[in-house]
């Protein structure tokens, strides 16, 4: 896939307006990259179609500056419209082979993975990371399926080689360990996005994962 800058997935953050306690999404993508955030997935599940677009503008030209890639959630169309670096598909989007067809290589195309079966059939398909989660408990997604706990997602990065990227009741405590266990990126929702001070929270997390990475 042919994007201008290095991927980095280490800290993920994936946006919910409802959940950003009246910030902007601009103002919650500014904070965390100052904290260190590396990429971002603007995620979407009630506005109309106009409204995502003007969501993906309102932060694109910031995340350009700060080469930090823009993938959209779900929307293909959305993403191919704002000319984003990728398009995150879960298991009941658009099947990823005619996505591929679509985008080419012109987009990462990142896919959610449940399971390990999920996991090992998104790697064949050539996805460029996948999403695994959820990881632990989370209130964030309403049908969010069991957690695969830290040794599911051991099982998952032992049985796939592209980027994982873990997701699901990420935080402060519990981040380290799922580093630990291999993975590229932590990817959180209410762990920076409600958090009363979203740039601290993602400085603390990406020091712990940095130290994970090393210890
Ligand atoms: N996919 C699997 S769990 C989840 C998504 C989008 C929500 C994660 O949110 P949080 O607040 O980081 O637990
Ligand atoms: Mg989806």
């Amino acid at each position: 896939m042919t994007i201008d800058y290095s991927l980095d997935y280490s800290l993920y953050l994936v946006t919910d307006r409802g959940l950003s306690r009246g910030r902007t999404t601009l103002e919650i993508v500014q904070a965390a990259v100052r904290g260190g955030m590396t990429c971002v997935q603007l995620r979407e599940k009630t506005c109309s179609t106009r409204e995502f677009i003007e969501q993906a503008r309102s932060i694109q030209s910031f995340l350009k500056e700060h080469r930090i890639p823009l993938i959209i959630n779900d929307r293909i169309d959305v993403a191919l419209a704002v000319k984003a670096d990728g398009v995150h598909l879960g298991q009941k989007d658009m099947p990823i082979a005619l996505a591929r067809d679509i985008l080419k290589n012109s987009m990462l195309i990142g896919i959610s993975a449940e399971t390990l079966e999920n996991a090992v059939e998104a790697e064949k398909s050539g996805a460029d990371y996948i999403g695994v989660g959820p990881i632990f408990p989370t209130d964030t997604k309403a049908d969010a399926a069991d957690p695969l706990g830290a040794e599911g997602f051991l099982q998952i990065r032992k049985a796939v080689k592209i980027p994982l990227v873990a997701i699901g009741g990420l935080k402060k405590e519990n981040a380290a360990v799922i580093v630990r266990n291999g993975a590229e990126g932590i990817a959180v929702v209410s762990a920076i996005v409600s958090a009363d001070d979203p740039e601290k929270a993602a400085r603390e997390l990406k020091h712990i994962i940095a130290q994970a990475r090393i210890s």
